[in-house]
């Protein structure tokens, strides 16, 4: 039989922030919600976590590493939104956060669960903040909670 290991979903105990953009504050707002219901509803004390907020999606790997280096955090959930429009920007700003968090998360070592919404209009960013294709701060939450349990047991 192969060993297996499992991320158990407890949130009890945990430190968290939640790295979140003030750009389309409407639907990160419910990307917010949906992280803090989810690790609450695991067992997180609200009184835990604590909400960051930045500008726009540009800077929350700056914010992710600053948190990460702090050692305050079991994890970090960093969620934003991002619609593109009709200039080139749009992939500019997508990919240096997802780059920037990727390279944070690797480099600390602290758990990034990444729920930034990359939408090419806003019904797309609201079916995922919480309407048809679900809440992707709850899939951030929980992505960052289980790879935190994982990587206990290594
Ligand atoms: N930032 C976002 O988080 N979402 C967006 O949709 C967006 N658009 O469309 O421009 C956006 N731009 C701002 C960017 O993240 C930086 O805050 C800005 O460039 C200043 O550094």
């Amino acid at each position: 039989m192969p060993k297996s290991i499992d991320g158990h979903m407890k949130a009890d105990g945990l430190k968290v922030a939640i790295v979140a953009t003030r750009f389309n504050d409407f639907i990160v707002d419910r990307l917010v919600g949906g992280a803090m219901d989810f690790l609450t509803r695991h067992g997180m004390n609200p009184d835990d976590a604590v909400i960051i907020r930045v500008p726009g999606a540009f800077e929350v790997p700056l914010v992710c590493k600053k948190a990460a280096e702090s050692g305050k955090y079991d994890g970090i959930v960093a969620v934003g939104c991002v619609i593109r429009g009709g200039t080139p920007h749009f992939d500019y700003v997508c990919s240096e956060c997802a780059k920037g968090v990727a390279q944070v998360e690797l480099a600390s070592g602290t758990p990034i669960g990444f729920g930034l919404l990359t939408c090419d209009n806003l019904e797309q960013a609201i079916d995922r903040a919480g309407v048809k294709a679900g809440n992707k701060g709850v899939e951030a939450a929980s992505a960052m909670l289980e790879t935190i349990r994982v990587l206990e047991q290594l």
